[in-house]
């Protein structure tokens, strides 16, 4: 071949190559190459963009895909979680795990605590736990209630403990673990320890409207004569949450010791009612908490009024509240269990137990 016709050939062959290369820039696998080239009308045509191209298209990669990531962390946090991805009721077959309003009846086997876990650790959530120590309630009860609580209740969450007392001076010294605070509260005592127990419902409303209601996401009102014995953890908490009581889970509900006299505003005729709920511990959202001590209360002062008390006073105001506004979730007797009545194979893992009653030692009046 002749220097000419060498010429023509490597011509031809430098035109094919820029051919193939202006395909290959206008396909979408070599987009890229536009930002190279800053012929990408969005990046502009400047030459300042020339030369930062590849970090330029690397920070586009890592931020798209780090954008991505955030959107889809935010979509989960965002996302409710699902009841059938934590709870599962067939797993315990001998016992009531779901109610005739699909709310689920949480018993030892039937969460996954993990899955909750992960959900709220997300959240950081905060909860609450209000407990009433009026008179000798204080030297007999609260030691212990606070130390089990401490160690069992919501571990790994925020907490703060609200205690009433009718004498902060008595309050027992606890090294609370971490994550836990307290607040003390002195609250008035009153003459008679039904109105001890029934005016509770009056000062946990005070303090949510107050303050509880924008310093946790959830609250527990109990009771103190009770022990903490396992794990009481986030697979408790809801919207609004009620406890069965450790005596009547399994009996008809003709037999539950509601208030039968129309008179009273706690008032249940035979026939009705779900189940026998436990006054000595319920939850929920501080905004559910506040409606149903608020409701309670109002119920109290009416029968106050007509000089009537109902017959488990403040417990007889929450069994109507709770047939009438329905608790999004119900904790099984293993939550608030009475060795009195033994271990029956229904109570895999108790999580508190009641203390021994005794009342000649700690009611001022019988
Ligand atoms: C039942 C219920 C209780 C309440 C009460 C109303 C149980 C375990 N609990 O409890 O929730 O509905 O009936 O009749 O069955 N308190 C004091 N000082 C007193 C009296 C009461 O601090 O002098 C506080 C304390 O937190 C106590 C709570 O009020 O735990 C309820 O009183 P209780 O435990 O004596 O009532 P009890 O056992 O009949």
């Amino acid at each position: 071949m002749n220097v000419k016709g060498k010429v023509i050939l490597s011509m031809l062959v430098v035109s094919t190559v820029i051919v193939v290369f202006w395909e290959y820039i206008n396909s979408p696998e070599g987009s890229f190459l536009w930002i190279y080239h800053s012929k990408n009308p969005e990046l502009g045509d400047s030459g300042s963009q020339k030369g930062w191209w590849f970090p330029n298209w690397f920070e586009n990669g890592t931020h798209n895909s780090q954008e991505e990531e955030d959107i889809e962390r935010e979509k989960e946090d965002n996302e409710e979680l699902q009841l059938s991805d934590w709870f599962n009721p067939e797993k315990r077959p001998k016992v009531v795990t779901v109610t005739s309003w699909k709310a689920p009846v949480v018993w030892e086997g039937t969460y996954n605590r993990a899955i909750l876990e992960n959900y709220y650790g997300k959240q950081k959530i905060t909860v609450g736990l209000t407990v009433f120590a009026i008179g000798r309630y204080i030297e007999h009860y609260l030691e212990e209630f606070l130390t089990s609580a401490n160690k069992y209740f919501m571990v790994g969450h925020k907490v703060i403990f609200y205690i009433m007392m009718d004498d902060v001076s008595r309050l027992p010294l606890i090294e609370l673990g971490p994550l836990r605070s307290f607040k003390v509260f002195e609250v008035k005592p009153e003459k008679r320890w039904q109105d001890i127990s029934m005016m509770r419902m009056k000062t946990i409303g005070e303090h949510i409207v107050n303050h509880i209601q924008y310093e946790v996401d959830f609250l527990f009102c109990m009771d103190v004569d009770q022990v903490f014995q396992d794990t009481f953890g986030v697979e408790t908490l809801g919207q609004s949450v009620a406890q069965l009581q450790a005596w009547w889970y399994k009996a008809d509900p003709l037999e539950f010791t509601y208030e039968r006299r129309k008179e009273s505003a706690a008032f249940i005729p035979y026939g009705e009612g779900d189940f026998y709920y436990h006054a000595a511990i319920f939850g929920g959202t501080p905004i559910q908490v506040l409606n149903i001590t608020q409701e309670c209360f109002k119920g109290i002062l009416q029968d106050k009024k007509n000089d009537i008390e109902a017959e488990w006073h403040d417990e007889s105001h929450l069994n109507k509240y709770f047939l009438l506004n329905k608790p999004t979730k119900i904790l099984s007797p293993e939550y608030c269990w009475d060795y009195q009545i033994g271990l029956p194979a229904d109570i895999k893992t108790v999580k508190v137990s009641w203390q021994t009653k005794e009342y000649n030692l700690v009611r001022t009046n019988i």
